[in-house]
């Protein structure tokens, strides 16, 4: 092929790829990382299309990076797509002889396929003039000659304008986006300051330790954008095997009695050492104040929720189960399931399912979302001591310290061995917080020998029963065995 074909098709991926771009970046000047966001639909095919495998692979390998690249991956398939329309409708206009005509057909096609992707006049409105800029500028930098040598003109032009639509939606978006993402910042209720207060004074006061309430929660989620049922069109279903079919609206809600409570989650595909286990206060109400005038009539229960998550598990686990609309004090915040959550009790985090719109009561047994991709991740949590802070003591010692969980097993014991498991000595523990489904802190210092030695931390939980000691991965029943590190003193 001649070189200047070769440059000329270069240059026109480039306009489209452009193109594309800047009509996703026009998106999301409008709507930012909404469900109505252009790029959410095929952002969050990659988790839910993507086979089992990959998606474990990515979780247990790469973690939130995981979802950060099959975030990009959306993004960028996205504006191929858009790419694609553009360069089809352009390369139409032109062979009909109406060259002109390109940048005006793009913008309607590009206004109508991001209608149709994200369900927004804001948003298809923001992808169209996103597309229509590159379009315009590209034919006005090269309305003097059109000959393939200004080819890389063309694509130079094109990627500036797309690059300044981009730098545009993202600073204005930083600049004017009202905190609709977030539910408003009301003031933390004085019961729910005094359980914080509590927390922090149990809190162990150990460098580079998470404080008993965690800083910083962490979040699993199959879609890479979350959904944003607001509060008026929510509601929670209570159907399949009951006696009385019941629907409550969040003002039904917000008219109950409301409860606080400690509760610590943990994520079945975290690493044994991982940091996929976190505490908060949580405000709502328990799911049996909901359920009992449903009247229950099956074994088995399916939470469905507004991302198409769905799990299911033993009716039995609802009796102490919570739907938390409040953490911390501040309504429930959307990455965490706003408006509302289910908090199952001792359970891995799966079954604790956001945005929960369904209550399903069901007769036989079904697989839920993550037991079909070969998770078991609905059943009561292992018993892990981890170890997240050493450190260097003034007076020449060493200290290592993390959290123990054991679900509503509790914790009543950590053992430290610093000899790689010959000899074995009790933590300090953190005083227990006041509700059943919390971890505890563990902390424990030593005249560190001369060299690199092994430390070794195992839990007994508060049935007795001692952390098992053989090491198992994540997949599929949750991480197993002793957290062990090597420390130089
Ligand atoms: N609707 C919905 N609920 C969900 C998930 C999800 O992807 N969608 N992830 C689950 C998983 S795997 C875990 S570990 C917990 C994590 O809760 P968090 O994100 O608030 O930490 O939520 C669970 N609930
Ligand atoms: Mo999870």
């Amino acid at each position: 092929m001649d070189r200047t074909v070769i440059r000329s098709r270069l240059a026109r991926s480039v306009v489209a790829l452009a193109g594309g771009a800047a009509a996703v970046a026009g998106s999301y000047a409008t709507v930012g990382g909404s469900p109505a966001f252009v790029a959410a639909p095929i952002a969050n095919a990659t988790v839910t299309l993507a086979p089992g495998v990959l998606v474990t692979l990515a979780i247990t390998l790469l973690g939130d990076l995981g979802s950060k690249l099959a975030y990009a991956a959306g993004l960028g398939a996205t504006a191929l797509l858009f790419g694609l329309v553009v360069v089809v409708v352009r390369a139409v206009a032109t062979r009909t002889g109406r060259p002109l005509a390109g940048p005006v057909v793009g913008v309607v096609s590009v206004g109508l396929l991001a209608a149709a992707l994200s369900g927004s006049a804001p948003s298809a409105v923001g992808a169209a003039v996103g597309a229509a800029l590159v379009s315009t500028v590209v034919d006005l930098g090269s309305a003097s000659d059109d000959t393939t040598t200004h080819g890389a003109r063309r694509a130079v032009l094109a990627g500036v304008a797309a690059l300044s639509v981009g730098a545009f939606a993202f600073g204005g978006r930083r600049v004017l986006a009202t905190d609709t993402d977030d539910a408003p910042q009301t003031p933390i209720p004085d019961d729910v300051a005094a359980m914080l207060d509590d927390a922090e004074s149990k809190s162990l006061a150990v460098e580079g330790l998470e404080p008993l309430v965690s800083d910083h929660f962490y979040t699993v989620d199959i879609a890479n954008v979350d959904p944003r049922p607001a509060r008026e069109d929510w509601s929670l279903r209570i159907h399949g095997a009951v006696g009385e079919e019941t629907t409550y609206s969040f003002a039904d809600i917000e008219a109950m009695e409301h409860e606080h409570r400690f509760e610590t989650l943990r994520c079945v595909g975290e690493s044994l050492n991982g940091r996929k286990t976190d505490t908060a206060v949580w405000t709502g109400v328990p799911l049996m104040d909901l359920l009992e005038p449903a009247d229950l009539q099956g074994d088995y229960v399916m939470l469905r929720a507004a991302d198409g998550f769905y799990e299911e598990f033993p009716v039995d686990a609802l009796e102490d189960g919570f739907l938390a609309v409040g953490m911390n004090g501040r309504p429930l915040p959307r990455p965490h399931g706003a408006p509302g959550r289910a908090l199952i009790p001792g359970h891995w985090g799966e079954i604790n399912v956001k945005w929960l719109t369904e209550i399903e009561i069901l007769d036989e047994p079904a697989t839920g979302y993550w037991e079909e991709r070969g998770w078991h991740g609905t059943g009561p949590v292992n018993t892990v001591a981890k170890l997240w802070a050493e450190n260097r003591l003034e007076d020449g010692r060493m200290e290592v310290a993390g959290p123990a969980y054991a679900g509503t097993r509790g914790i009543d014991r950590v053992e430290v061995s610093t000899d790689g498991g010959e000899t074995w000595h009790d933590a300090d523990l953190s005083d227990p917080l006041p509700d059943d489904d919390v971890w505890r802190q563990w902390v424990y210092r030593y005249e560190p020998p001369g060299g690199a030695h092994e430390v070794v931390v195992r839990a007994t939980d508060g049935l007795d029963t001692l952390q098992p000691r053989d090491e198992r991965r994540a997949y599929p029943n949750g991480p197993s065995g002793w957290v062990s590190k090597t420390i130089e003193p």
